[in-house]
């Protein structure tokens, strides 16, 4: 994990010295900092809220007595918040046959390489992974999937340009059956997460995979791209109002500075973070581990 620097930026604003915490409360401008630079880190109001509150409260019990209980106090209190509500990082294997993951969010957040790197991760696991080209909507979304597919051994399976996505992911399914994989991993279009038709047609195909195969799909992972921050809040929302998500993929974390993202997308839905993406290659997919993402934040 490579997010660093919240907490260098907060002793760089910090009006007070926070190597020396007042006894008896922490200082109510180092407070007000702390809640400035949560919010525009992209923590979101409500988690920022916690955060503070929490460490207001723990200064106030005489609990922070120093910089490093001060820092150590933070990192607590976001991996709380990452281990409220649902919060178990590992996939969901089907009782029994392919598990059946279905991939979505806006275009451009990442979903096909998402798909890459885990059918690769999978396929070294020893898995037999299909994936199944469900974006029939964007040119040249099939051939980047199928390079994919190429490159982790995984089993591929497109219809052409402007097919029915459903019908991709029956086919998908009866193909994952036949060739008994593991898993099946489906991609999806990502148009404008407000355009209506989007949001129905992945109802349908969500509908349609549970019509071939009751309980599928397994997951229904929503990939997002911290780096447009506040953004992928209210893509996070909309998204799980239309389908029940299972959890959550933070891509491009590589490019955001900040992460407080991952924490108030987690609140927003009460869904996993199941991994981040941190590079555009193969190898860069990470399982989310609530502990080392919130040592990394608030580390020198
Ligand atoms: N830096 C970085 N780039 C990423 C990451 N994940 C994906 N990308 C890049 O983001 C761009 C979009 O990725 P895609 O996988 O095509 O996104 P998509 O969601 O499938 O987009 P559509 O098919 O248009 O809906 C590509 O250039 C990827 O290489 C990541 O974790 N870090
Ligand atoms: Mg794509």
């Amino acid at each position: 994990m490579t997010i660093r620097g919240i907490w260098s930026r907060l002793k760089r604003l910090a009006l007070t010295d926070i190597r020396v915490i007042a006894q008896g409360g922490v200082d109510s401008r180092l407070l007000e900092q702390l809640e400035e630079l949560l919010l525009t880190s992209d923590f979101g109001t409500a988690v920022t809220a916690t955060l503070v509150d929490n460490v207001k409260q723990r200064g106030e019990r005489g609990e922070l007595k120093t910089q490093a209980d001060f820092q150590r106090a933070l990192g607590e209190a976001v991996v709380a918040a990452l281990m409220s509500g649902r919060h178990d990082p590992s996939l969901i294997c089907a009782p029994s046959g392919p598990s059946i993951y279905l991939v979505l969010g806006v275009n451009g957040a990442g979903k096909t390489t998402f798909i890459g790197k885990l059918a690769t991760r999978l396929q070294r696991e020893g898995k037999k992974v299909l994936v199944a080209a469900g974006d029939t909507f964007r040119a040249g979304a099939v051939d980047q999937l199928r390079v994919w597919a190429e490159r982790s051994g995984a089993e591929f399976v497109s219809a052409g340009a402007g097919a029915d996505a459903a019908a991709v992911a029956w086919a998908a399914i009866d193909a994952a059956v036949a060739k008994r994989v593991d898993v099946a991993i489906i991609d999806t279009a990502g148009r404008l997460h407000t355009s209506d038709s989007l949001m129905e047609e992945l109802r349908k195909i969500a509908r349609v995979i549970d019509k071939r195969m009751p309980g599928a799909p397994h997951e229904s992972l929503l990939v997002l791209d911290a780096t447009v921050g506040q953004n992928a809040i209210v893509q996070a929302r909309v998204f799980a109002a239309s389908v029940p998500i299972s959890g959550i993929v933070l891509n491009k974390i590589d490019g955001t500075a900040t992460g407080g993202v991952v924490v108030a997308v987690h609140e927003a839905i009460d869904a996993p973070v199941k991994f981040v993406g941190t590079g555009e290659s193969a190898d860069d997919l990470e399982p989310f581990d609530a502990t080392a993402f919130a040592q990394g934040l608030f580390s020198e």
